[in-house]
């Protein structure tokens, strides 16, 4: 039987890239690094998951020997800082259909976890941002990205929120927006219904279970069998 719903929280549950793709602009621009990152470029950056891994892909693109990982950390907590800024500033909704299934899983008695590879932080501020809620007050379990040795697309994340869940993969549903994290919640074995977002409409989504166009799709016979 079905007993927790698991997220993806970046494209999944709001559509947060043009957030994060102003927040590391933002920073560069702070720190006179003279790098820009445009709606194709951060298309084609996106491939690489996470901020820090995303940074240093970039520098390696372009040739460069600087910045340093370390500082590429360090610039990646000021773009942290500014991403909550630019949260807290509003404007930012849940995608169509969200908030009805996490309250519906809720009122139905399933647990709800996050598995993302974003950092705790970013889950937190989306939160306060569409729910007015902390993060732990929506998510019975959260897993981040910056817990596990190895981001989407492995498995790592999915596993660690099925641990805290105390659930295996059969009993727990995924939820996604992009081929790097279904690739990951396949790899732990659950089952996945993807619904692409504006960065990642154009990947191929053939090993998903369902693909909607979003979650306010999911058709009201099909949300009770999901859990009964
Ligand atoms: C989202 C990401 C993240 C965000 C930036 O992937 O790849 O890197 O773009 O977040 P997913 P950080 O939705 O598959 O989890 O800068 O905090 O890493
Ligand atoms: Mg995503």
């Amino acid at each position: 039987t079905l007993r927790a719903l698991i997220f993806d929280v970046d494209g999944t549950l709001a559509e947060t890239e043009e957030a994060h793709r102003l927040a590391f602009n933002e920073t560069f621009a702070a720190a006179s690094l003279g790098w820009h990152w445009t709606v194709a470029d951060y298309r084609r950056l996106l491939a690489t998951t996470g901020g820090k891994e995303r940074m240093r892909r970039h520098r390696d693109d372009i040739g460069a020997r600087e910045p340093c990982d370390e500082t590429i950390a360090d610039l990646h907590q000021r773009k942290t800082i500014r991403y909550a800024d630019i949260l807290h500033g509003g404007g930012l909704t849940l995608r169509p259909g969200v908030q009805d299934l996490v309250a519906a899983a809720r009122d139905g008695g399933l647990k709800l976890a996050v598995a993302t590879t974003t950092s705790r932080p970013n889950v937190d501020a989306l939160c306060r941002a569409c729910w007015g809620l902390l993060s732990d007050q929506v998510f019975d379990v959260v897993a981040a990205g910056d817990e596990v040795s190895a981001k989407k697309p492995a498995p790592d994340v999915f596993l660690l929120a099925l641990e805290r869940l105390g659930l295996a993969a059969s009993e727990a549903i995924a939820f996604e927006d992009s081929l790097n994290g279904l690739r990951s919640a396949k790899a732990a074995g659950l089952r996945v219904i993807v619904t692409p977002s504006i960065y990642t409409c154009g990947e191929d989504f053939s090993a998903a279970d369902r693909l909607l166009p979003d979650l306010a799709a999911l058709p009201a016979p099909d949300l009770l069998r999901l859990w009964t």
